[in-house]
């Protein structure tokens, strides 16, 4: 009780579900014997094990000890204590110990809506005035049509914020609404009964729907209704300042040329949002079918159309130096646009692009969306026996191998987590690459029900909150040592109030584009709580979208 706190004991800072495994790691040089568990409330110890050193070190070379607490199951709120060396952060265990966090994590993204008031009642703290009404964005010279001329006034409100800057990019709206609507897909009854308090809640659709139906609505509009084609982004030519409010960032708008990454990318998620949205709110769902199909022609006739900024700068004025999301292979995004459209359609025309792809894994990003369809045929699987089994179970065999790898990943380093065995892990967005992970290995989860799955995709929980080199629990207001200056406008330009809660932080990422002044270049520890990193501490929705996935989905599966 009377011991000091220390940062070197590092574990999951909001807490562990009861059954499965608890575990801490200790840094430390000395020999450690033994840890215990304090029950914070009743002031007791409750449990005693032996410090277990590992074989592994640290990258940057520090020695490590495995503090297992798995066999304490009781709900409380507890300290782990290292006799001569100090205590841990609190942390909970408990059957409903990721609830908060779960609808924290989705919420955020009602706090990312444009063009919008967030009153008292559902933002409290975080109130503020509405910015961006898009209603007035004009036609950059490179997106010019005979229809739409450039300088053209076109409106196209609402949506979500890309992430800390305020523009609103399809390519990475697309892997955010797929990856959110796939997580209700696979959850359904526990978003049956989750609330967020957001405006639009308690009229029978839930909140999760709800919130995405916000973002749907923008990325229409994004859609020429004359030819089907869509626009790359929504953007002013430079980014605001990193200190503006909403309301005060009112630069003119634009909306910039159509490419067939955004194309296909929009066309698979409001391919899916058609068979999803079907029971709540049938016309919608005609309507994004609709929208889906017309996007899918124009891709057909335009195939190559890449969006290069630097290209388009030399032709263009003025200039845009904001998010390029600029993709040069689009095999991926060819075959998620097909699945999507495969399983709300049937249409065998969408199968025989599917049938020409490649079944090799590879993990969702912004760039990489091949599995974000492939999950969903797997998901519905039942659905479509249009789909010859051999093929189907070569799917599914390429899955668990991929998961297989990344859980005994888990096994070769201090963190014990599948994240960070390799250090290619540690790009712009790693919090990311450990969510997509955790994702991965629910889905081996649910086709085979075997635990080691489950418990390497909750390892990953335990890396983002808090059981990693840097000690951070990287979600926005959950954790003892949780990030404080993320690079979000909406933050910065707020200093009066802690940051906006639940959102994950980019993470350690050693290339540092930022320039900015970080502690350590050692990958997982390149990372700084400095609102200037943008390449290690920015807040964006492809990233909160893969981590609200993985903490609602542990937490459903923890109700099942
Ligand atoms: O594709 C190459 C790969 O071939 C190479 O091996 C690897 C080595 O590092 O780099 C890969 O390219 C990286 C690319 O992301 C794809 O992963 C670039 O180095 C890296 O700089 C790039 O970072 C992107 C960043 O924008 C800069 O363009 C992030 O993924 C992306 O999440 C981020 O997105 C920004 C938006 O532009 C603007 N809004 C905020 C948002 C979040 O920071
Ligand atoms: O704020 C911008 C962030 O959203 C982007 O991810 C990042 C990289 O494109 O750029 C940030 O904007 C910075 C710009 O690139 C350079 N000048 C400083 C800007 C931050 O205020």
């Amino acid at each position: 009780d009377s011991l000091e706190l220390s940062e070197a004991i590092r574990l999951n800072q909001v807490g562990y579900l009861p059954e499965g495994a608890k575990v801490a790691i200790l840094l430390s040089e000395e020999s450690v014997d033994g840890f215990f568990v304090w029950d914070v409330v009743e002031k007791a110890v409750v449990f005693e094990a032996k410090a277990k050193e590992l074989e592994m070190e640290t990258l940057s070379g520090q020695r490590a000890w495995r503090l297992d607490f798995s066999a304490l199951s009781e709900s409380g709120t507890y300290e782990i204590g290292v006799p001569g060396l100090g205590k841990s952060y609190p942390f909970e265990i408990g059957e409903n110990v990721f609830g908060n966090l779960a609808g924290a994590s989705l919420k955020a993204f009602y706090f990312q809506r444009a063009s919008v008031d967030i009153p008292r009642e559902f933002g409290g703290t975080w109130a503020r005035s509405m910015g961006h009404p898009d209603t007035l964005v004009r036609i950059h010279p490179s997106a010019a049509s005979a229809t739409r001329p450039s300088g053209t006034l076109v409106s196209a409100p609402r949506g979500w914020y890309d992430a800390g800057d305020y523009n609103k990019y399809v390519v990475n709206s697309g892997i955010t609404v797929g990856t959110l609507l796939s997580l209700y897909e696979a959850y359904p009854a526990f978003f049956a009964k989750q609330r967020l308090n957001i405006p639009e809640s308690g009229d029978g659709v839930p909140d999760i729907l709800v919130e995405i139906a916000w973002n749907l609505y923008w990325m229409l509009a994004m859609q020429d209704p004359m030819d089907g084609g869509v626009y790359h982004k929504l953007t002013t030519a430079r980014f605001e300042g990193l200190d503006l409010e909403p309301r005060e960032a009112v630069n003119q708008r634009y909306l910039v040329q159509k490419s067939t990454a955004a194309t296909l990318d929009f066309a698979a998620v409001m391919a899916q949002a058609a068979r999803v949205y079907k029971a709540f709110s049938p016309e919608d769902a005609i309507g994004y079918q609709k929208a889906a199909e017309k996007a899918w022609s124009w891709a057909l006739e335009h195939p190559e159309v890449y969006y290069r900024q630097n290209e388009l700068n030399d032709a263009f004025d003025p200039d845009i130096s904001t998010g390029a999301y600029g993709d040069q292979n689009l095999d991926d995004e060819w075959v998620w646009a097909a699945a999507e459209l495969f399983v709300s359609s049937h249409n065998l025309n969408y199968w025989e692009v599917l049938q020409r792809a490649e079944l090799d894994y590879r993990l969702p990003s912004w760039n990489q969306v091949k599995w974000l369809g492939f999950y969903s045929l797997i998901r519905h699987e039942k659905s479509l026996p249009q789909i010859p089994a051999e093929w189907m179970s070569t799917l599914k065999i390429n899955l668990v191998t991929a998961a297989k790898s990344y859980q005994n990943g888990a096994q070769s380093h201090v963190w014990l987590s599948p994240m960070g065995a390799e250090p290619k892990d540690f790009i712009w967005g790693s919090n990311a690459v450990a969510a997509n992970q955790g994702i991965l290995l629910l889905e081996a989860y649910r086709l085979n029900g075997e635990d080691g799955f489950l418990q390497g995709a909750r390892a990953n929980l335990d890396y983002i909150l808090g059981r990693n080199a840097t000690g951070y629990s990287y979600v926005t207001g959950f954790g003892s040592k949780t990030p404080l200056h993320p690079h979000h406008r909406l933050a910065v330009s707020r200093q009066d109030l802690p940051p906006l809660p639940g959102f994950l932080v980019g993470g350690p990422n050693p290339s540092q584009q930022d320039g900015c002044d970080y502690a350590s270049k050692v990958p997982d520890e390149s990372y700084v709580d400095d609102a200037c990193s943008y390449a290690s501490n920015e807040i964006a929705i492809n990233w909160n979208a893969a981590f609200a996935y993985l903490v609602n989905a542990i937490q459903a599966t923890e109700e099942l």
